[in-house]
């Protein structure tokens, strides 16, 4: 089987948003979700502060690569009491999920509890309504299926990556969107290039050969946290079941804006879009102070992952 180790091919405009582009003082803007909303490409930036807290601004493009910022931010940490110990210190990191015509937004909640996920809505990217915390402080990096899987909704989180101990993905179901339960492991790290944690980019894409998951590993090294990117597969019906993923990471950091900023050395995908002619387009942080995107051929992913079977680390 031919494969390409390297699918991702850089935009040469890299990067395509940077704290100047941000209309109002702010520090930095990166890991922004993806999606397309009424013909156009729709980020969600995650937008860090001048005091060192995050909040979630709307970015809009006709073309996937030249975008404008909306005047104000969108999602701002709540007030609402229910909400407000939780996520006091910042919005995080979001995903966006699409199922029907209704966008789900997965993110980072951060308060002085740690780092949990929260899950809301929007159908027109004006009103936001909150659903709930979903997942116990020391679980992050929460992303949706977007697909009811045997009649229940299904998310892939990652408890346990903080303060050293062990973060592996693992898979959660809900009638609801509130209740969660039923968790399983889907894949821990190991030795390599990521042995610290792991934890999901963007939403699982949807492919004829099973659910295309792409993550991130975390290597700790003396020059401090390398964040690479990873594939797996997972069966379409039982995604429990990891088909294959690359023992080797497919997308790290090697540019300039990616080796330098606030956090060196690290790639963050959150957003996912597949265009037409079946790339694609992967919007990631860079070094957590700007945001570039990527291509890759979805068959070309796929098959680094069906080429890579082999025991899953984590799993029995
Ligand atoms: C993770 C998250 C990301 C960040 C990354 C690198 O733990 O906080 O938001 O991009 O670290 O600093």
């Amino acid at each position: 089987m031919k494969v390409n180790l390297h699918p991702f091919t850089r935009y040469e405009g890299n990067p395509i948003l940077e704290r100047d582009h941000i209309p109002y003082p702010c520090n930095t803007v990166f890991n922004a979700a993806a999606c397309k909303f009424n013909g156009q490409y729709l980020l969600l930036l995650r937008v860090e502060d001048l005091r060192g807290h995050s909040h979630l601004t709307i970015a809009r493009s006709d073309d996937g690569y030249n975008f404008k910022v909306d005047e104000e931010p969108w999602i701002l940490p709540s007030r609402d009491p229910q909400y407000e110990i939780y996520e006091c210190y910042g919005v995080e990191d979001p995903r966006i999920t699409q199922l029907d015509d209704t966008y789900f937004i997965t993110y980072t909640a951060y308060g002085p509890h740690g780092p949990r996920a929260g899950i809301g809505m929007t159908k027109d990217f004006v009103e936001f309504q909150r659903i709930g915390l979903i997942t116990a402080p020391d679980n992050k990096d929460a992303v949706l299926f977007p697909e009811k899987i045997n009649g229940e909704f299904a998310l892939l989180d990652r408890p346990g990556g903080m303060g050293g101990t062990k973060g592996a993905i693992w898979i959660n179901y809900s009638p609801d969107l509130v209740h969660w339960g039923r968790a399983q492991i889907i894949l821990g790290p190991e030795p390599g290039w990521g042995p610290s944690k792991l934890g999901m980019c963007n939403p699982p894409i949807k492919t004829d050969k099973g659910w295309l998951a792409l993550y991130h590993g975390v290597r700790e090294t003396g020059g401090g946290r390398l964040y690479r990117v990873g594939a797996m597969l997972l069966d379409l019906e039982n995604p429990e079941k990891v088909i294959g993923y690359t023992p080797h990471f497919i997308f790290g950091p090697e540019y300039l804006y990616e080796r330098t900023g606030d956090v060196p050395n690290v790639v963050f995908p959150c957003g996912g879009i597949v265009e037409p002619d079946n790339r694609l387009k992967l919007y990631y942080g860079a070094a957590d102070t700007c945001i570039a995107v990527a291509e890759a051929n979805l068959d070309d992913l796929v098959t680094l992952c069906l080429n890579s079977k082999h025991e899953i680390p984590g799993t029995i």
